[in-house]
């Protein structure tokens, strides 16, 4: 089925994570300068969910295809008895909070909701047996997402169920040489998305064999991560890019490649610091597309680092248009930049790019963690037919959007300081929703508390 075979009816859909009811700002990782800044400050886990929402909802209306994946069990009870904590949930959180409260914080957080990180995709027209793989990322970097990929896995293989379309593989050794964080490193160039494409990979560092690396904050994607995706999903030599991030950069805070460049069919806007070898990258890249690449380079005089950084230009969404045209989905802190702004501009008037329009999202509660609109959704390229085989009610709609709407204005807190962590009321809060949901969306049992021992 590889090769040159152009299925039909092909797009993309964007799976955004709906953010959990214990959304907290806990200062948890660590080369991310927004979560780093903002550690402590009370969050507003109503709000989050409900700009998460707005935003699905508001591309859906847009005429794109959207879905949602559910939140994780969190606080993650399990992993605090793993570490020790015992007896009931409510002396398990009470200790855990006296005596560990980093560790709280972190079984806590719903990071899940940046679903760039939950796993690395290849759609069926770039595999050999015609089918969508999947990875779970292992998160091994934090210890916070080190306990998403297990539930991300089993959400993951509920929704895309149906084995003669989905492969699902598991996540690779959580081990420092084989670091993964998922889609957020790994974009698919193409020129039709029905045709094969050409994936680039960008990793920060290699484990074996040296290299440059940075210095002042890690790097979370290793080179060796990156090959062992691309053999499990059977990519061929042909038609994988592995390029190296630009070590600066991670330590000036691109803790991600999808904070510094986003791809999207032949176009890829990126900032001129993304690549350690811009050149190599993108004659690579040119060798290997069968369509020719429309580079977009934003130059450091235009944008400086820090300020692509503080204002997530490149974590924007990249959307394909019937017409041809693209739009850029920007957080609005874009918007509140007058060099980023003005660049932007730019962009949608050179004629070069197909770079048409720009929409604007609010998604500051998510921001605030460092988490823009492309890290909020994983992307999913999907035939007519592999769209049928979902499982579940994933894919946005208007029912379903007051459904989730209602279901968040019921069960959500609208403040939460990470000193409330450790209130059993919320860990109960917590469960009694995520059991609505998992009826709600029809994915059958997912979570932890649900499964048998
Ligand atoms: O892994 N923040 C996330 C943000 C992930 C953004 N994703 C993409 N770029 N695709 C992270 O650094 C902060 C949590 C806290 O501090 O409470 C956090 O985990």
């Amino acid at each position: 089925m590889s090769g040159d075979l152009v299925k039909d009816d092909v797009l993309e859909v964007n799976f955004d994570g709906l953010v959990g009811p214990t959304h907290n700002y806990a200062g948890l990782a660590h080369g991310n300068v927004a979560s780093m800044r903002h550690g402590g400050l009370a969050s507003n886990p109503r709000e989050a969910a409900l700009q998460g929402l707005a935003k699905m909802k508001s591309l859906m209306d847009a005429g794109y295809a959207q879905g949602v994946l559910p939140p994780q069990q969190r606080p993650d009870l399990g992993a605090l008895r793993s570490l020790g904590f015992f007896g009931s949930n409510a002396e398990v959180l009470a200790r855990a909070g006296q005596e560990a409260p980093q560790i709280l914080r972190a079984v806590c957080s719903a990071s899940s909701m940046w679903t760039a990180n939950a796993a690395t995709i290849t759609p069926s027209p770039d595999a050999p047996d015609g089918r969508v793989h999947f990875t779970p990322a292992n998160l091994q970097s934090s210890f916070h997402r080190y306990l998403e990929p297990e539930t991300t896995g089993r959400v993951l293989a509920a929704i895309f169920r149906d084995e003669r379309h989905f492969v699902h593989h598991a996540q690779l050794p959580a081990t420092p040489a084989f670091s993964d964080e998922g889609a957020a490193n790994h974009t698919r160039l193409c020129g039709d998305p029905g045709e094969a494409g050409v994936h680039l990979f960008v990793y920060g560092r290699q484990a074996f064999g040296g290299g440059r690396a940075p210095k002042r904050y890690p790097a979370r994607q290793t080179l060796e991560a990156s090959q062992a995706i691309a053999r499990q999903h059977g990519l061929e030599d042909a038609r994988v890019v592995f390029a190296q991030q630009h070590p600066d950069a991670i330590d000036a805070g691109v803790f991600h490649n999808d904070v510094i460049a986003v791809g999207n069919g032949p176009v890829l806007l990126y900032h001129e610091m993304a690549f350690l070898d811009e050149e190599k990258t993108l004659d690579a890249l040119r060798a290997r597309m069968s369509s020719p690449l429309i580079p977009v380079r934003v130059p450091s005089e235009a944008i400086g680092l820090e300020d692509a950084v503080s204002t997530y230009l490149f974590n924007s969404q990249l959307l394909s248009n019937p017409d041809g045209s693209m739009t850029l989905v920007v957080p609005g802190e874009c918007q509140e930049n007058e060099a980023v702004w003005r660049t932007i501009q730019d962009l949608l008037l050179a004629g070069y790019n197909p770079i048409g329009e720009v929409t604007v999202k609010d998604v500051k509660q998510s921001m605030r963690n460092g988490g823009g609109p492309a890290c909020l959704r994983l992307r999913v390229v999907l035939s007519a037919a592999e769209r049928q085989a979902l499982s579940g009610r994933v894919l946005m709609n208007d029912a379903l959007y007051a459904d989730l709407v209602s279901w968040v204005e019921r069960h959500y807190r609208d403040s939460l300081t990470p000193d409330e962590l450790a209130d059993p009321q919320l860990a109960d809060e917590t469960l009694t929703a995520l059991d609505e949901l998992t009826r709600l969306l029809g994915i059958g049992n997912v979570y932890p508390f649900q499964l048998a021992p």
